[in-house]
Order: structure tokens, then sequence, then C-alpha cells
């Protein structure tokens, strides 16, 4: 087998960790000897051993004189565990195939140099796209500080999210509903703005079989989320935080009592500053936030610069109506050359659906 082949199962074993290791990275590691697997190991929760070590722990055989794959450049700094490089020098590898390069600063070039230093060969960017896409929420977060944010929505092909009457279940089919839930698994959090619990009443649950929840933001300026919406009712069981600029200690209690956290974030503008929220977010850890609507927040959130992604899912049908809702809403932009522009666009298809993603250029 070759480099590629090796680090596309490294990869595959990075993903296993998906939504269980926030705000690390998915990391996979494999070794292997005359041509043979002979260990292999991912980061499975934060906090626990890194996959270089798990790989050289899971060896069948003496790992002297391997070559090790790994998705992401090995660690170098005294953390949550003593750094890979070391494990790395300590149990004879002898060669180092590597993915993305780690940008964070307390690694960041020096594991690389580190084992280069020590006499081993290091061969870098192997599979460095796919490598690279894996961690993409790691890689922003490390720099920023920030969540990344990614905007979703589903809309028909004459971008509708709802008809006329304000109906919108259902929009898309059910493999790109699974999509979703898959990605509420993924991110540490999603977020709705007060308009989309008071039009749908979402529970905005991961319902997938070994699922967890995201944590559950609702962005409230005034505190009018209701008491009996099924978010405050289940938010003794999922955890679930209320972004509100309203100071009224009286008026939290009842949310408080029903299990939400009330989060008070500043107002710009008449609406809660969403960038001094994303950076409260950060300092919790929180590195990515699904943005699920509506129209008025995801306006909000694109004024405020702090998406870095769309997801648009689009499904072959037509609702026709000038009051059907669409996807952003707010004053808009005056031009089309005054638009947002997303660039890097993929496309998948999803039973009768389409989800295309793309990424936002800084406005
Ligand atoms: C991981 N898992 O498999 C690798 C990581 O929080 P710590 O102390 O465990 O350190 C995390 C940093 O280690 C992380 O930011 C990344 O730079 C590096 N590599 N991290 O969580 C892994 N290989
Ligand atoms: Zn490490």
């Amino acid at each position: 087998m070759e480099d590629m082949e090796y680090m596309g199962m490294a990869v595959r074993l990075a993903q296993k960790g998906c939504g269980l290791v926030n705000p690390n990275p998915m990391v996979g590691a494999v070794l292997v000897k005359e041509g043979r697997i002979i260990g292999e190991g991912y980061y499975e929760r934060y906090g626990a051993l890194h996959a270089e070590r798990n790989a050289i722990l899971n060896c069948r055989e003496s790992p002297e004189g391997t070559t090790l794959y790994v998705t992401l450049e090995p660690c170098c700094h005294h953390g949550k565990t003593p750094p890979c490089t070391e494990a790395i020098l300590q149990s004879g590898i002898r060669r180092v195939v590597i993915g993305s390069h780690d940008p964070n600063p307390l690694v960041k070039g020096k594991g690389i140099k580190q084992l280069r230093e020590q006499g081993i060969e290091v061969v870098e960017d192997v599979l460095k796209e796919e490598c690279d896409k894996l961690n993409e929420v790691f890689f922003h977060f490390i720099q920023t500080g920030k969540p990344y944010v990614v905007m979703k929505y589903a809309m028909t092909m004459d971008g509708k999210t709802a008809a006329y009457t304000g109906a919108s279940k259902w929009i898309t089919g059910e493999d790109a509903r699974r999509r979703v839930h898959e990605d509420r698994r993924r991110y540490s959090a999603v977020m709705v703005g007060i308009g989309t619990v008071l039009a749908d009443d979402p529970l905005l649950t991961c319902r997938l079989e070994n699922g967890r929840n995201p944590l559950r933001i609702i962005c409230d300026t005034q505190l009018h989320t209701p008491l009996d919406s099924r978010i405050v009712l289940t938010a003794s069981k999922v955890p679930t935080v209320i972004a509100t600029s309203s100071m009224e200690r009286e008026a939290h209690q009842p949310y408080i009592k029903a299990g939400c956290r009330i989060l008070p974030v500043s107002q710009k503008d008449g609406h809660l500053d969403l960038a001094r929220l994303m950076a409260k977010l950060g300092e919790e850890k929180i590195d990515s936030v699904l943005l699920e609507g509506g129209g008025i927040l995801n306006w909000s959130a694109l004024q405020a610069g702090i998406v870095n992604k769309v997801q648009a899912y689009l499904a072959p049908k037509l609702l026709g109506g000038a009051a059907g809702k669409t996807p952003v809403a707010g004053i808009g932009v005056p031009s089309p050359e005054a638009g947002y522009f997303l660039t890097n666009s993929t496309i998948t298809c999803l039973g009768e659906d389409i989800l295309i993603e793309s990424e936002v250029q800084p406005h």
C-alpha cells in the first residue's frame, strides 16, 4: 500500500472521534512495519491520550523501525499528556508521515522540527486536503478563540424556508434531515433566534442512536421565550442557554428554575451583540455553533461577521407566495456587488435534495 492509502485509514480512524473531542482536534494514527499494519489509534475523547500514543499502545509487535501515519503534526508540548514527539522517539519509530500542520501556537512546526533534529524522517502534506477538512473547526478555534459558525437552512427551489402560512415541516427529505442530526452531534452548540422558537417550537436535540446533544442557545434580546416551549420544558435534561439583554433578575428566575442558564449579552443596534456572544462562548471552550435560523438572526450574524460557512439544503419543490419566508431576512444589501461572497463550494446529493456548502469571505 502507498502512503496515501495508510493516511486514508488514519483519516477514517480520526472520524470516530467526531463530536467527542471538541474543542480538541480529531486525529487518527496508523503504525506500519514492512507493509503490515501493526497498530492503530485515534483521539477518542477530550482529555484522553492522543492518537499517536494510542497507536503505540495498541501495537501488536514492537514499534521499533516502523512508519507512523498521523493526520495531524505530533505535539511537542506538555499539556494534559506529555509530548507525543517524546513517545515517538522512545518507541523507535523511524519515519513519520503527516497530513495537516498544527496551527496551535504551542506546536506550529515545532513538532516536525523536533523529530527531524532527532534524525527521524518526516514526510509532510500527505492527503493534506482531507486531513485539513477534518479539523476546520479546531483550526479556526485554536487561532481565534471564537467558535466556528455554520449557518444552516433548508429551502425550496424558489428560495422559501416556509409556506405563506408559516408551515415548514418538512422542506427536505429524510436523508438531508439525518445529515442535520449528524451535524448537531459534530458541532458543540446549536443556536436559534426567538422568532424560530415562537414559530416552530423546535427541540434542537440530536436524534441519532449514539448521538450527543449540542448545547442549545436561544438569542432572545427581550427574554420572550415561552416558558412552555419545548426547549424550556426539556432544559433540565439538555443544556440550554438563553442569551439576553434583559437584566430583570425577577424575569430570569422561572427560566433558571426550569434548568436554563441566562447569559447576559449587551445590545448593538437594537439586537444582541453577536460578536460579543461568540467571544463569551469561546471563553467557555465552545468551538463551534450550528446556526439554525431564522432569517433575522441569520442576517444579524452575517452583518456581525461571525459566519464561517453556509450550508444550504435545496429541496426540489416550489412553494410560491411573496409572503413565504426566505433564509436571510433583514434589510439586505442594495446591489449584487455589495453582497456576501461565498467560496470553495461543494455539492452533495442527499436523496432528492442537494446540499451546497460554501465558505464565507470576509465582507
Ligand atoms: C489532541 N489529540 O490526538 C493530538 C493533539 O489538550 P491537550 O493537552 O491534550 O493538547 C491538545 C493539543 O495537542 C491540541 O491542541 C493539538 O495541538 C495537539 N495534538 N491533540 O487532543 C491528539 N495529536
Ligand atoms: Zn500529542
